[in-house]
């Protein structure tokens, strides 16, 4: 059955076909049509944000921990040019957003009127696809088209722009509940199981192999195979930022993130290794180092579902384009049982006790245990960016797939608070503690707003170190200890929770610490704890950037 309706109507009704229940946004002129149509619309839920960058982070965060489409709005102009990092930042995590953006009337365009932006222009390089929607009868395809490019292959954001008469223009529309394809995509190519009986050979044949992981193996689900397959061929695991809690973290297989700030033994091993099977990650700066000096001695096997990842950054002896479930539970059936216990051996003699490195004062890894401690473990943790994510990701023991949130590739300070949001909307059974230090926090802190409003029950910590504390830590040991621009003031965090009319702690001693999570834990709804941490702690080991997996610093340069 075929009905009359506006394009901003087909906009909901396509959006509600495919399964959407909630989106993030702002309203604004160009959009309103829009908005009128969601007013009361069954089955779409819409949040409001305080700034159109956290509903697309939101959405993103939503899309994340709920593997599915995230859907944020924003009208034309600087309504759209604010979702932009938070389009990039889901561009280099490989998550499903569609953004649903108003645009000027179609006589208007290409006259700079008032709040237009060419989006499509400004958004092409951070999104999957885009695209402008001239006409009213093509608006329900796009739309559906958009969430299909979102989840197809290695997931990512699409941007619709409607303009505003088009939203107002009438066209039939036809329900359809048959599943989301893009039009022109090619059926997926075989896996080359070829290539699979080569990796298991492989594997049978190395001294030193190792499994490093990313998000790719969250996304696809294959959790459960790749355990199984770290158990029957006794393979290390190495998981990177992104793919921290696609491996439970106490597991004996499991080492821990490879990288700039990776403990040093990982690292060493992966120096050591001969051979290193990357699973849907996609061996980035922060992961190799310098690649010319990266795992020398290693034969690189590279399984991903975005073929252009493969050989990008270093050189692979196998690729293998696909789903990273489907192939690992291909080689489960290919490999040997082994347990390489020679090489995990070698391993553990290579690990050694870190100096603590807090003279005193509250450290992040009390912090993170008495976390771990309230939680049960149960919770998720979204972090921020800087100092107090790489703590997060040496630390806690994330031990459920997809608990473990976090801005890895654009590094969007700001990230934490909204994306807890949306984590909070596609998982509302489950606690989500947001982790800022106090420069991301200040970013996004208005977004406690929407909490408040939308009853949104996120725990917000904030690390509060008086610094950007990465960049001082940069400083410290490559500018000659000169902090430009990187002391940073705070509000009273607690009369900031009060205003809002949440619950605040603000913490400095070791033996608080515990009572304060905990209260903020079990209080409902929003809650805050400022933690507040020595002044000038660093990261540790780190590797220079640029510089060799082979020499980190376990010190700051004399
Ligand atoms: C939007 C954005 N601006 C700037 C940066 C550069 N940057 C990376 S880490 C960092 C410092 C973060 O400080 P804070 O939020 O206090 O966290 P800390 O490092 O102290 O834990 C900065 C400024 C960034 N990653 N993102």
């Amino acid at each position: 059955m075929t009905e009359l309706l506006t394009g901003a109507q087909i906009i909901c009704r396509t959006l509600v076909d495919a399964g959407v229940e909630v989106m993030f946004g702002y309203p604004g002129g160009a959009i309103m049509p829009f908005y009128d149509a969601l007013h009361g619309h069954a089955g779409l839920r819409h949040i409001l944000v305080r700034h159109e960058q956290a509903a697309a982070h939101a959405a993103d965060g939503y899309a994340r921990a709920g593997n599915r489409v995230g859907v944020c709005v924003a009208t034309s102009g600087p309504g759209a040019t604010n979702l932009v990092t938070g389009l990039a930042a889901a561009h280099m995590d490989g998550s499903p957003v569609v953004a649903i953006t108003g645009q000027v009337a179609r006589p208007m365009l290409g006259r700079d009127a008032f709040q237009e932006t060419d989006v499509v222009g400004v958004t092409m390089a951070v999104t999957k696809h885009n695209v402008l929607v001239r006409d009213v009868e093509d608006l329900a395809d796009d739309v559906r088209e958009a969430m299909a490019i979102a989840m197809e292959g290695r997931p990512g954001p699409v941007l619709v722009d409607v303009p505003k008469d088009v939203q107002n223009q009438k066209a039939e529309y036809r329900s359809r509940k048959d599943p989301l394809r893009s039009r022109d995509r090619e059926p997926d190519a075989p896996v080359d199981q070829e290539a699979v009986k080569e990796v298991a050979r492989l594997i049978a044949e190395a001294e030193r192999p190792l499994l490093m992981i990313g998000r790719g193996v969250i996304v696809s689900g294959a959790y459960a195979e790749v355990r199984r397959l770290a158990e029957r061929t006794g393979m290390p695991v190495i998981t990177t930022l992104l793919g921290i809690s696609a491996f439970p973290q106490e597991h004996p297989l499991h080492l821990g993130m490879p990288g700039m700030h990776g403990e040093v033994h990982i690292n060493k091993a992966i120096q050591a290794a001969d051979l290193i099977v990357g699973i849907g990650m996609r061996f980035d700066d922060r992961v190799t180092g310098n690649t010319a000096t990266f795992a020398p001695r290693a034969k690189i096997v590279h399984i991903d579902i975005e073929p252009a990842a493969i050989g990008r950054t270093v050189r692979v002896a196998v690729g293998i384009v696909g789903d990273a479930r489907d192939v690992v539970q291909r080689l489960l059936a290919a490999v040997e049982p082994r347990n390489c216990m020679p090489w995990r051996t070698e391993i553990s003699g290579l690990m050694r006790q870190r100096e603590e490195t807090f003279a005193g004062g509250l450290s992040p890894d009390v912090i993170l245990d008495a976390l771990a401690d309230v939680t049960g473990g149960r919770c998720t943790i979204v972090s921020d960016v800087g100092q107090h994510q790489m703590w997060i990701a040496q630390r806690y023991p994330f031990q459920r797939p997809n608990t473990h949130i976090t801005s890895g590739g654009l590094g969007a300070m700001g990230f934490a608070v909204p994306a807890a949001m949306g984590v909070h909307v596609a998982r509302p059974d489950e606690p989500v503690w947001a982790i800022s230090g106090d420069g991301g926090f200040q970013m996004n802190m208005a977004e406690i707003a929407t909490m408040v409003q939308e009853g949104l029950e996120v725990k917000l910590a904030i690390f509060n170190n008086g610094y950007l504390g990465m960049v001082r830590q940069w400083q410290q040991f490559f500018h000659g200890g000169r902090y430009a621009s990187t002391p940073i003031w705070s509000p009273d965090y607690v009369k900031l929770a009060g205003a809002y009319g949440i619950p605040g702690w603000r913490v400095e001693q070791a033996s608080q610490v515990q009572d304060a999570l905990r209260q903020a834990n079990e209080t409902p709804g929003p809650a805050l704890v400022e933690l507040v941490i020595e002044q000038e702690a660093n990261v540790f080991p780190m590797i220079v950037p640029g510089g060799s997996l082979s020499e980190p610093l376990e010190a700051a340069p004399a």
